[in-house]
């Protein structure tokens, strides 16, 4: 299985989280793709450097404004002052442009960047420091290299994407998210000759940056397993089971919410619902949103699946097609190693 990997994905240092008000450590951090990378170069996988795309890759799912945002946020923050001034040392919202808020009036551009920033990030914890655009723009050329090379006949291959990018939509990111590396990758398969794609998301969260992208289009299905959010997990808001899509892409979205606690067997019951979509939708190509973070030990989630399920999963969906698999979340430092050895395991083994 060649791995796709770009050092600079080390450089975001989140330093943390700001949840319900308190800084937290955090728990995405660049420890984790230095775990993914030690186990995959164990297991004797050949790691494949990650080559430059264009920015046309990026800007044909997420909206010119929120990359231009991106690619100068940290030095506009510095500039003005927020941390050598004002002790902020990264880039933190505190006022959203939210319906409330709004109220039918149009979205300004406010002036000030501590006002602006709310306009593109979505929640409190998504920190952005002097590495984070070097790492997002790196993570997006990781994937776009592994998308490139199942374009080029390659069975199967995994970007080792650090950020993730599922929670990124066309015009905001948050989550852990800047921009949706998944999406990126789908779109660059279509763009290579694949008339019809599917994103299969198997992180414990729900992919609403990826719904969001691909909503109103029939060419692109996304199907996402994932802790209900309604129960009381991100992103709370999306991620619900009536949420099929839009005009032409209507019934090529499925969404399953499983209850916190669920265990294997129903977690691969859901995987084949959506492998059944697949198969149906006609994907000629897939991409695999690889979240980790289902496993029973991880932090971040209360799912209970073991490494054979993500194993099982995974074999399941090798089997509909050539599949880029793109790493999202999955926070257990102890348990990611063997976790995507198991899954990259499981869809290499099976994919045609
Ligand atoms: C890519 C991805 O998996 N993003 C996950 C974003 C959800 N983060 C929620 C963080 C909530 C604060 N952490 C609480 C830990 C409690 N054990
Ligand atoms: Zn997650």
């Amino acid at each position: 299985m060649p791995v796709v990997w770009h050092s600079d994905c080390l450089l975001h240092e989140p330093g943390g989280e700001v949840w319900l008000g308190v800084w937290e450590a955090g728990t995405e951090v660049p420890e984790r793709a230095t775990v993914l990378l030690e186990a995959l170069t164990s297991a004797g996988a050949e790691i494949i450097p990650a080559s430059a795309h264009d920015d046309a890759a990026l800007l044909a799912v997420h909206d010119a404004a929120l990359v231009e945002h991106l690619r100068t946020v940290w030095e506009g923050w510095e500039a003005a002052g927020y941390v050598a001034e004002h002790g902020r040392r990264r880039v933190v919202p505190y006022v959203f442009p939210t319906a409330g808020l709004l109220s039918g009036l149009p979205l300004r551009s406010p002036t000030a960047l501590h006002g602006r920033v709310g306009r593109f990030c979505y929640d409190t914890m998504t920190l952005v420091g002097p590495g984070t655009w070097r790492a997002v723009r790196a993570a997006a050329d990781t994937a776009l290299t592994a998308a490139d090379l199942v374009a080029g006949g390659a069975r199967a291959a995994y970007a080792l994407c650090r950020p993730p990018g599922h929670h990124a939509g066309p015009a905001g990111h948050g989550g852990s998210c800047y921009l949706n590396n998944a999406a990126i990758a789908a779109q660059a398969l279509r763009r290579a000759g694949a008339e019809r794609v599917a994103v299969v998301d198997l992180d414990a969260h729900h992919g609403n940056g990826t719904q969001a992208i691909f909503y109103g289009r029939g060419d692109v299905y996304v199907g996402s397993l994932h802790v209900d959010p309604g129960a009381g997990w991100f992103p709370h808001y999306v991620g619900y089971a009536g949420e099929r899509g839009s005009g032409e892409g209507l019934h090529a979205n499925r969404n399953l919410p499983l209850a916190p606690g669920t265990c294997d067997s129903a977690w691969l019951e859901a995987v084949d619902v959506v492998c059944e979509d697949v198969a149906a939708h006609g994907a000629e190509a897939l991409v695999v949103s690889l979240g980790l973070d289902a496993a029973a030990s991880d932090p971040e989630s209360p799912l209970r699946v073991s490494a054979d399920a993500y194993r099982q999963a995974a074999e399941r969906i090798g089997l509909l097609g050539p599949a880029v698999a793109v790493q999202e979340g999955g926070y257990d430092l102890a348990a990611i190693g063997e976790l995507v050895v198991a899954a990259l395991g499981g869809l290499w083994a099976a994919s045609p």
